[in-house]
């Protein structure tokens, strides 16, 4: 099984990215099941990809980049043997470190993608207040999506792109919006080809 990591802050866009890109994998035939670890929206998260006929597995109370290793591990395992999907979307809590999870899943997988969700809104007092950790947590992604760009200034997306490309090195930085679908294409070339 193929898996994806979406990582990035609470209120980032993770669960709306997850639903958009699960069902163009199920679109094109796969698949598809999510495990979800986000702490402020279980609940809801659950039920909503359950609703849509997706497999979901939550492991609430602790985070899967730490305390909840040992709990990944034997979901991992059971998804896999049990459900057996084309594609696994991990939803960790806006805390966690997604190349911690990275190196978890890794032997349970055929490929492991991380992606990078960051929030236009929330970027410049990050970048300031969080850098260390809002860059530590983006730096492990194969790709890093900037979301929200329908609320950002003019040019400011791109400034903020430019920005981070500096800070990660080698990552490619996209600016989108799951509000408006600008972007979207560079998406599904990432998450649903
Ligand atoms: N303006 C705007 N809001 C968005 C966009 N994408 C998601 N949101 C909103 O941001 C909030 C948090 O999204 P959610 O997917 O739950 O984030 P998560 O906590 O990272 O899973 C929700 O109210 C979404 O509707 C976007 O592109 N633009
Ligand atoms: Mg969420």
């Amino acid at each position: 099984m193929e898996v994806y990591i979406i990582g990035g802050f609470l209120g980032s866009g993770k669960t709306t990215l997850i639903m958009d890109v699960a069902t163009a994998n199920m679109d094109k035939g796969l698949k598809v099941a999510i495990l979800v670890n986000d702490v402020g929206s279980i609940g809801v998260d659950g039920a909503t990809f359950e609703s849509k006929g997706l497999s979901a597995t939550v492991l609430p109370n602790g985070c899967i980049c730490c305390s909840l290793v040992g709990d990944l591990r034997k979901a991992l395992t059971s998804i896999r043997d049990e459900v057996a999907p084309d594609l696994l979307i991990i939803e960790p809590t806006g805390l966690a470190l997604s190349s911690k999870v990275r190196e978890t899943v890794a032997p349970f997988a055929s490929s492991v993608k991380v992606v990078g969700l960051a929030d236009i809104k929330r970027h410049k007092v990050f970048m300031k207040k969080k850098r260390r950790f809002y860059l530590e947590q983006l730096a492990g992604s194969d790709v890093v999506f900037i979301n929200k760009c329908d609320a950002a200034d003019e040019g400011g997306c791109e400034a903020a792109a430019e920005e981070l490309r500096e800070s990660l090195g080698d990552v490619p930085v996209i600016p989108i919006s799951l509000k408006t679908g600008a972007g979207m294409e560079r998406v599904m070339e990432e998450l649903a080809s």
